[in-house]
């Protein structure tokens, strides 16, 4: 019996070790992906808030498990970069970060800007987790459309 239990044992290691190992091919898709990044809002860019919110980017959580939010960052191009507070990400939900001002949800959160963010030409939006390891980027060169689907 006791042996028995041994080889059991053993067996269980092994069948636990299998998703171990096949966390770094799975490690290619990132947990977080960009989805969309409205750059040219509808209209005149007159920097009204309304504008600024409608020129936004959208993240999404592909993965079965919640995701803490807190501490990662978006990033353009050039100096700008938004810091995600304390918000958790729940399996296949979307998150907004739109540009101008407003109060933060579950589903949206605004960088409380007064000027846009993302380039009606050519950027590239990039999210990073706390740690600073890029987790996902989307890079756009149009002035044909205002937005792209970055999948
Ligand atoms: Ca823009
Ligand atoms: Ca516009």
């Amino acid at each position: 019996m006791l042996r028995r239990h041994a080889v059991s044992a053993v067996l269980a290691g092994s069948l636990l070790a299998v998703p171990v190992a096949a966390l770094p091919a799975s490690a290619a898709a990132p947990a977080v992906e960009i989805v969309k990044v409205y750059y040219d809002s509808p209209g005149a860019d007159r920097r009204s808030n309304s504008s600024l919110n409608a020129e936004y980017v959208t993240i999404k959580n592909i993965t079965r498990r919640t995701i803490d939010l807190e501490g990662w960052t978006i990033r353009d191009k050039a100096a700008y970069r938004y810091t995600f507070g304390p918000i958790v990400l729940k399996p296949g939900k979307t998150l907004t970060l739109r540009t101008g001002q407003g109060d933060d949800g579950t589903s949206s959160v605004f960088w409380n800007r007064r000027a846009y963010v993302w380039n009606n030409d050519t950027d590239t939006a990039s999210l990073r987790n706390a740690s600073g390891k890029l987790i996902d980027s989307c890079s756009y060169n149009s002035t044909r459309y205002d937005y792209t689907n970055c999948r």
